[in-house]
């Protein structure tokens, strides 16, 4: 497959302002007829064809200006049509086979309704057209099919017209008067009921809102639509944003390839992201839920109104709309917990890509699969970008910036540049060097040395961008960094500094301290950074108990365990610095558990350890196997050092009654992290506990953390809540997710059989992606299973890859990067997981999207 480059980008020679579909719908058959009227692009070359994409199609009549056409020509999957004069109307036909399409982008059949999914490449799936996010077109809609069957009828914005035809037959008419690309199309028929309710914008438009699924999971909407008019408002009041239509669906879809999709007034969910009541939903769910509905709400300005020039932009749409939903979370869940757990997820998932054989910037410069690049890097680093500016220009200004970015692109496919340089006029920011954050990959390393001589502290800062493949070497970028000195004594600051690190390096002298003080640095996170510095066991254990940046407070506890554990697993500690930094992690976590001013929400993220793969990402060459005990054997010891706190903190909050506030949310997280450890320690008294909360539970939130623990321990118990949560819950597809989830994810040692035999399980099917990605996603990261010694961990996944490839080639590419890891890991268990990359990359009829995976992977 071709490489794709941004700097061969190119108007589409065409424009097409109108295009009407006409649906004729079945599961098995449905008949596509296309009506697009095209004329001149004057900014794009002049052509004498139309070149219109498709992927699998084949014409079954094509006409021109209303006379039959038949010397088109197909090249690699697309239409070329002779196209001589300045405007025309091009009618095409083509024929689909919905409940064929397992790859699940175009029109597909999932469980008896039909629905599309066309981000990134999927209309060309449905109809011929120049499908790329620059061409945008009003769509009118015409669908007909069985009452029965289809009952509802849905697409993109508001409802024109419907009826009945003969033989138990009816159609309805949808227009959208807003021009979009093809990758916000949508289309949805099925047997489906709603909840319904309204919102009045802040222009007094009157929106109809609904909210479709199965009538059997009607019952589990409440929150799904709460979060809708919370976002709506939210947009309103956060960026000045008003819904723009006279309705607003969303419909809920069991197989679905991401979480969800932003068509126009048409929003399209993966289930996961819909259903949700505290019997079936964890505290986690209503969270994903709320974030993911708040984002796709949000695309309707930030990707829809202003949309995308080319896929190399997807960060602009991404990104963004990433910022904008954390934004809006945090202000329902507390900005400190919120960012904690960004940042956990940034370093977890993203840190390890941009150091790895897939790194790649935010705008990517070349593709040969779109879909490969809907990454962490472009969404979650794309979204730390834009909150960098933010925190340059404080909120207002930046408020300022993307006011201006919206009137001036408003109807536009627009480019990152645009959103930079309208930050720059609207916000009143210098971004020349900063640009660089969009064209360089790599997570900058600065380096932090604090001098201190008489009454002056001087810190000395200096960065480096490792090199990534294709960028061996890198310019310096603008780094801001929110820090605070404290005097230890009183435990206080003067006040916090923003600096922007703009050079390689920068010497900063701070007056008036006769005391050495304790710098806390990159306070909130403020750059997506990684700090090397020495910091003192003291100063860490200082900052733990005293910042008063939360987020800051969290991270010293981090740094504090991150080095005893990289020390511990990396050259090893004698017996002394052992007992030094276990004492020391003790002290800090026996802090958190007592500390009353703490609410359980932060309390919970402050007892979280780092993840294994994070800590692995701390060293140049990883051993699993012994960050895995490592890690373990401390939360063995803290069980054993902190027992009795910890049974008090579980015991005190499961007196707290369940309850969807702060207060019983924070007690059921630190209800599960306390039995985590304690499962550590001693097993027997764990699984009883375990056992107990299981019993007790009367929502998913603890019956699932139960679970969870009982799953890594080796008793009846275990077996007997297995078989007692599956029996509950067997009608459910997502919590029988959950529970493929949490044996692939155990502690258990035979994690890995226990997944063979998942795998053969009634339940598991490929064609499900949620299914797969239950069982899978979470064995590939449970660390000690994955990594399992004779390298049976990647031939599991590797098999995966090879056979759900012909299925669903996006999501089989998804498991690839797990096996990308190998140069970073032990030379071993390196060989194996490169073996089994080349057994893959060797097996013919493989997919673009896998391809392209394994081969970045194997460099
Ligand atoms: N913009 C949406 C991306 C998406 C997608 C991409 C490829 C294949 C399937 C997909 N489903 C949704 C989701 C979002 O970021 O909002
Ligand atoms: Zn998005």
């Amino acid at each position: 497959p071709p490489l794709i480059r941004r700097e061969d980008y190119r108007p589409f020679p065409w424009l097409v302002p109108e295009i009407v579909l006409d649906f004729d719908l079945g599961l098995d058959r449905t008949i596509v007829r296309s009506t697009l009227t095209v004329a001149r692009n004057a900014r794009g070359d002049r052509a004498d064809t139309i070149r219109l994409n498709g992927d699998g199609l084949s014409p079954r009549r094509v006409a021109i200006d209303g006379a039959p056409v038949n010397d088109w020509a197909m090249d690699e999957g697309d239409l070329v049509l002779p196209l001589a004069g300045d405007a025309h109307e091009i009618m095409i036909e083509t024929e689909i086979d919905p409940s064929a399409n397992s790859q699940l982008m175009g029109l597909y059949a999932s469980n008896g309704m039909l629905c599309t999914q066309c981000e990134a490449e999927g209309f060309r799936r449905i109809a011929f057209f120049p499908d790329r996010p620059d061409v945008l077109s009003t769509y009118r809609v015409r669908m007909e099919g069985s009452r029965t069957q289809f009952p509802v009828l849905l697409s993109n914005g508001n409802a024109v017209a419907h009826g009945e035809s003969d033989d138990g037959r009816h159609w309805a008419e949808w227009h959208d008067p807003w021009p979009k690309p093809s990758y916000l199309f949508a289309l949805v028929a099925g047997d489906l009921v709603a909840r319904s309710d309204r919102f009045t914008t802040m222009g007094g438009r009157e929106v109809a809102l609904n909210v479709w699924v199965r009538e059997e999971d009607l019952p589990r909407t409440e929150h799904a639509m709460e979060s809708l008019k919370r976002a709506m408002k939210w947009d309103e009041d956060a960026f000045g944003r008003e819904y723009d239509l006279d309705q607003f669906n969303i419909v809920a879809v069991g197989d679905f390839n991401m979480g969800a999709m932003e068509n126009k007034g048409l929003n399209i969910f993966n289930t996961k992201y819909v259903l949700a009541d505290p019997e079936t939903a964890t505290d986690g769910d209503y969270d994903a839920i709320e974030g993911v509905i708040g984002h796709e709400y949000f695309h309707n300005w930030s990707g829809n109104r202003v949309t995308c020039r080319d896929w190399f932009q997807l960060s602009l749409k991404e990104g963004f709309t990433v910022l904008r939903d954390q934004l809006f979370s945090q202000d329902l869940q507390g900005e400190a917990v919120k960012r904690i757990e960004d940042v956990r997820v940034l370093r977890s998932v993203q840190f390890p890509e941009d150091s790895g054989p897939l790194a790649h910037p935010i705008r990517p410069d070349s593709f040969r699969e779109i879909s490969n690049f809907y990454t962490a890097t472009v969404y979650n680093k794309g979204a730390e970008v834009i909150r960098m500016m933010r925190t340059m220009a404080g909120p207002e200004a930046f408020r300022a910036g993307t006011d201006l970015y919206f009137d001036r692109h408003d109807g536009e496919a627009a480019t990152c540049e645009d959103f930079v340089s309208a930050m720059e006029d609207g916000a009143g920011l210098d971004l020349g060097t900063f640009r660089r954050w969009y064209s360089q990959a790599g997570t900058p390393k600065v380096s932090v040395e604090l001098d201190h001589r008489g009454n002056t502290a001087t810190l000395t800062l200096r960065q480096y961008v490792p090199p990534t493949p294709g960028q061996p070497a890198k310019q310096p970028m603008p780094i801001p960094l929110r820090l605070a000195l404290f005097d230890r004594a009183s435990g206080t600051h003067a006040g916090e500094q923003l600096i922007v690190l703009e050079d390689a390096e920068a010497t900063i002298a701070f007056d008036g301290f006769a005391e050495r003080p304790v710098l806390s640095i990159n306070r909130g996170f403020s750059a997506p950074i990684s700090i090397e510095r020495q910091a003192s066991r003291d100063d860490l254990v200082f900052l733990a108990a005293r910042d008063d940046d939360a987020f800051a407070r969290a991270e010293a506890m981090q740094e504090l365990v991150v080095g005893h554990l990289v020390a511990a697993a990396g050259e090893g500690l004698d017996a002394s610095d052992r007992q030094q930094g276990q004492d020391a992690i003790a002290e800090a976590l026996a802090a958190v558990l007592e500390d009353s001013r703490l609410d359980d929400l932060m309390r919970g993220e402050l007892m979280v350890l780092p993840g294994e793969a994070y800590l692995a990402e701390q060293m140049l060459v990883a051993d699993p196997g012994r960050i895995h005990r490592e890690r373990e054997g401390l939360k063995r010891w803290l069980a054993g050092e902190l027992g009795d706190r910890l049974r008090t903190l579980h015991s005190r909050a499961s007196a707290v009654p369940y309850a969807l506030d702060r207060k019983a949310r924070g007690a059921r997280k630190v209800k599960t992290l306390a039995l985590s450890y304690l499962a550590a320690g001693d097993r027997e008294a764990a699984a009883e506990l375990a056992a107990r909360q299981y019993d007790a539970a009367d929502n998913m939130t603890d019956r699932q953390g139960a679970l969870m623990a009982l799953c890594g321990l080796d008793s009846a118990a275990r077996t007997d809540r297995l078989i007692d949560f599956y029996r509950r819950h067997r009608s459910n597809a997502l919590v029988i997710d959950k529970w493929f989830s949490l044996q692939a994810m155990s502690l258990h040692p035979a994690a890995i059989e226990h997944v063979k035999a998942l795998r053969e399980h009634q339940d598991f099917t490929l064609r499900n992606p949620n299914r797969v990605r239950a069982l899978y996603m979470a064995f590939a990261g449970n660390p000690h299973a994955f990594h399992t010694e004779s390298g049976e961990g990647y031939r599991l996944v590797a098999d995966l890859i090879l056979d759900l490839d012909p299925i669903n080639a996006q999501t089989a590419a998804r498991f690839v990067p797990p096996l990308g890891r190998w140069r970073r890991i032990e030379p071993g268990r390196a060989a194996l997981m490169r073996a089994e990359l080349e057994r893959i990359a060797a097996a013919p009829g493989l997919s673009r999207d896998t391809r392209e995976q394994v081969e970045r992977s194997l460099g």
